[in-house]
Parts: structure tokens; sequence; C-alpha cells
């Protein structure tokens, strides 16, 4: 009799901490978990101790591989989601009831958003508001995060880019991150709800798609440096990004939604580089010097040791109205956020090359 009255209590014991273990947990659910941030703010997120929903829109084939790269996939729970159907994204929030939203889902390339003007602004733009609606539906929690973007200042109007630098995007992607942006901070002052944008420049890895340049190059490279390729064919050599690494990036989106008030941050390097400059490093990264032969309007870089084209010139690259120059200033985000970038540029092309020699060698280039 004594002994089951003690296993009762001990089973008591064992559901309550259970419980609130279970209640200290804090949930996050992370839109774009396919994508290369998702990857990384979920292995990042698990780290803390998170339980990860991880939302997914249906497509026709299983796109889960930068999550299993990292190790993360068995981790997290899968929803499904898509940022077109308000109802969908209300019954996933009310199931989950997270207490952070990561808004990662977007169509993020800008060459395809001049090809696809209306679905990038539903998705991009119109996708946040119906996020946004529901919290504020729901009294304003939870917290909610704003991938918004250094494509906002397209056009820059100063150099560096701050918080309050000017906007002026020069596509349909950046005037529908504009938009989102803008209804993120227009949300947090209206509903008090903790809504934070990010300004995120430009931040790569060896999960990064393979439609952007930095990617389009290590893993180009890495083909040339195994014979199965011969050239590279790019657009506008001289354009200039912050290049920073997405690994970085990643902690600086928890470290906004765990801030007592909510705000806005620059996040970014403070350097800038050109693709010219990149290809150049890539390239001496799989032993080719390469040296720029500006002969009339086709630019190429050939191999000093063989003379051979390794890159050339395409137009079709081109974009109908270009971003010239982005160079990030992210001292708000040091000071309020004590946040800093820890991989350098040499170090990200280096690191981008090598993946992508392993992946080459071994026949595993998945994207
Ligand atoms: P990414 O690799 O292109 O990933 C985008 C994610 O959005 C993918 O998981 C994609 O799913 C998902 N998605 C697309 N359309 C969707 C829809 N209709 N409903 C639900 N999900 C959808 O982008 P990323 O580089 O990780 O960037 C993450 C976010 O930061 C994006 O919002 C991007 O615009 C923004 N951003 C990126 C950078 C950067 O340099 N990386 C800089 C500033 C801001 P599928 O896998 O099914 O396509
Ligand atoms: O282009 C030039 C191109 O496509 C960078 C997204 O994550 O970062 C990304 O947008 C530059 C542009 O990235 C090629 O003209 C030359 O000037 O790698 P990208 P992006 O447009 O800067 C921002 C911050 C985001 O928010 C976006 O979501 O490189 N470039 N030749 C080329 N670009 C591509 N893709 N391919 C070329 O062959």
């Amino acid at each position: 009799m004594v002994d089951t009255i003690n296993l009762w209590s001990d089973l008591y014991i064992l559901l309550s901490l259970f419980n609130y273990f279970n209640f200290m947990t804090k949930k996050a659910l992370i839109t774009g978990i396919t994508g290369q941030d998702g990857a990384y703010l979920s292995n990042f997120l698990l780290k803390k101790g998170y339980k990860v929903y991880g939302a997914v829109r249906r497509t026709s084939s299983i796109n889960t591989a930068r999550l299993s790269d990292l190790g993360v996939l068995d981790k997290i729970e899968l929803v499904t989601l898509d940022l077109s159907e308000i109802t969908n994204i209300q019954r996933v929030i009310e199931k989950t009831e997270p207490d952070e939203i990561y808004n990662l889902a977007a169509q993020s390339f800008v060459q395809t958003s001049y090809e696809q003007p209306i679905y990038t602004s539903d998705i991009d733009g119109i996708g946040v508001t119906r996020i946004l609606e529901i919290i504020r539906n729901m009294g304003g929690s939870p917290k909610f995060y704003q991938a918004s973007t250094s494509e906002m200042f397209g056009k820059a109007q100063e150099s560096p880019q701050n918080e309050k630098t000017p906007f002026y995007p020069r596509s349909p992607y950046g005037v529908a991150k504009l938009y989102s942006h803008w209804m993120t901070i227009n949300y947090r002052e209206s509903w008090d709800i903790h809504a934070c944008s990010g300004i995120l420049f430009n931040h790569e890895s060896p999960l990064r798609g393979s439609e952007f340049v930095t990617r389009k190059i290590s893993l180009g490279m890495a083909e040339i440096k195994n014979g199965k390729k011969d050239t590279i064919n790019l657009g506008n050599l001289s354009a200039e990004r912050d290049w920073g690494f997405a690994g970085d990036y990643v902690e600086a989106m928890w470290l906004m939604l765990q801030q007592k008030e909510p705000d806005d941050y620059v996040i970014a390097t403070g350097q800038t580089h050109s693709v010219r400059n990149f290809t150049e490093l890539a390239a001496k990264a799989v032993g080719i010097d390469i040296e720029w032969d500006i002969n009339g309007l086709a630019e190429r870089g050939i191999c000093k040791k063989t003379g051979k084209i390794i890159i050339s010139v395409d137009s079709s690259f081109n974009r109908p109205a270009e971003t010239e120059h982005l160079l990030g200033d992210a001292s708000k985000a040091e000071r309020e956020l004590n946040w800093k970038p820890t991989v350098n540029f040499e170090s990200l092309v280096e690191m981008m090359v090598d993946h992508d020699l392993k992946r080459v060698e071994k026949g595993l280039v998945w994207f």
C-alpha cells in the first residue's frame, strides 16, 4: 500500500517536472526553414534549448537537404505553411503556439522578382501583413522577426548605410520588402507588437542557393578545378556587396527578439567587395591566378598560367536596374545587441570554395 502511494507521488512529481520544463521551453516558429537562413537559425535555436517548428510549403519534391546537412532535420517539427494563405498561417500559429516567429520565407532572388513582380509582392509584401494581422488578432504576441534587406537601400543615398539612411529600392523584391519593413514598424507602433525588422546585408555560406553569385562562383570554381566545367558566365562584375557569413547573422535575429524594446537593426560587416574581387579570391582558392582582359565591352577573366578563359561576361545576367554599391554600418547592433561578425571576407570565400570542392569531388552537389 505504502509502495503504491510512493509510486503515485513519484509519478506526480515527474509529471509536474515535465510540465514545468515543457512550460519553460521556448517555442519558435520559423517560416522559410528549408532556405539557407532557416537551416542556420534552427541549428542556433536548438542549441539554445528551443522547441523549433519549421514551416515548409508544399512542393513536389523534398527540399530539406540543408536541414540534413546541418544535422537538424530530425530535431525539428515540420508544419505545412504557405504565406499566400492566411487561414493556413493562422491554423499553424494556433497549433504551435510559438513564443517567437521568425519570418524568413520569401521569393528571395532579386533577378526573379523582375519576372514575377506580382508573386514577389504577394509573398514578400502582403504575406508579412497576413502574419502581422494574425498576431494583432491574438492580442499582440508572439514576438515577431521580419527578414528585411539591404536591397531596400538599392541606389544607396549615402555610404555606409545605417538605420536612418533613406531607402531607394531598385527591384520589385526591394520594393516588396520595403512595404513589409514599414508594415512591421507600423504594427509595432499601432498594436504594441514586439516586432523587429533586421536589415540584413548579403550573407552567404556553403548552404547558399547556387543561383546567387557567391555560390555560383564557389561551385563553378570547384567544377573547373575538377575538370567538370571550363568557364563561369557572370553579369555585372563591378557590383559591390557587404558580404558576411549567414551563421553569424542568425544570432543577430535572435538577439533582436531578446531585447526589452523591439527595434530595427542593420546587420553587416562594414566591408564591401566587388563580384570581380570575390571571383579572384575564389579562383585563388583552387590555385588559379586570374588576370582581367578588358577588350572593348566584353571583359574576360583569364587563367595566367594556361591562358584559358575562366570567366566570361554574359549580359543576360544584368539587371534592369542594378544595386551597384552596398556597405553597411552595424554600429547600432554592436552597441545595443553586442553583436559582431566573426567571419571575414577572405575566410568566407575559402569556406565556400572548400565545401564545394569536397561536394564536387564526392559527386554530392544537391542545390
Ligand atoms: P532562401 O534560401 O531563398 O529561402 C527562402 C525560403 O522561403 C525557402 O525556405 C522557401 O521555401 C521559402 N518560401 C518561398 N516562398 C514561400 C511561400 N510562398 N510560402 C512559404 N515559404 C516560402 O533565402 P535566405 O537566404 O535563407 O533568406 C531568408 C530571408 O532573409 C528571406 O526572406 C530573404 O529575402 C531575406 N534576406 C536574405 C539575405 C541574404 O543575403 N541571404 C539578406 C537579407 C534578407 P522553398 O525551399 O520551398 O523554396
Ligand atoms: O547578386 C551581381 C548582381 O543574386 C549580387 C539575396 O539574398 O542579397 C541577395 O540579393 C550581385 C548583384 O544577390 C551575377 O547583379 C553578377 O549586383 O548574389 P546576388 P543580391 O541580388 O544582392 C540581398 C541582401 C537579399 O536580400 C536577397 O534576398 O552580383 N551578379 N553576375 C550576379 N548575380 C547573380 N545572381 N548571378 C550572376 O551571374
